[in-house]
């Protein structure tokens, strides 16, 4: 996970607090001052692939719909992903954060129930 920091001057950043305190967080200056770092709490969330499956019985026309509505692609793209993954197996159609594809995962799930097609996304986490 990255880890961010300010790194600009002493005088200039409200995140950097000066002290006498020898601190774990600190690093030296050559005035002797102490530089305390404040780590902030925004980190890079952790992403994953929504990846589609294919199967004998979803008609192809059924996922170009799900693959333009729930994954916002045109139709040429969901031409290209739905062969893709007629011919292959399966395909990426997006990579979100956990709780988007999860979302999207149960969106193409009830979406396929109520046509009785067995259509399935899985998710995978990003490396
Ligand atoms: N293989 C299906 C058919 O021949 C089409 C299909 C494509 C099904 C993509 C699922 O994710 C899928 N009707």
């Amino acid at each position: 996970m990255k880890e961010l920091y300010y790194a600009t001057h002493l005088h200039l950043d409200l995140t950097y607090q000066y002290t006498e305190d020898r601190s774990v967080n600190e690093s030296r200056k050559s005035d002797g001052a102490i530089l305390e770092h404040t780590k902030l709490k925004t980190k890079t969330p952790k992403m994953y692939r929504v990846v589609l499956l294919n199967d004998d019985y979803t008609t192809m026309e059924f996922v170009l719909v799900i693959l333009e509505n729930v994954f916002q692609k045109s139709p040429a793209e969901a031409y290209r992903l739905m062969m893709q993954v007629h011919t292959q197996g399966l395909a990426t159609c997006g990579t979100y954060t956990h709780e988007i594809a999860e979302t999207k995962v149960s969106t193409v799930s009830e979406m396929a129930k109520r046509e009785n097609f067995p259509l399935q996304a899985t998710i995978e986490e990003n490396q």
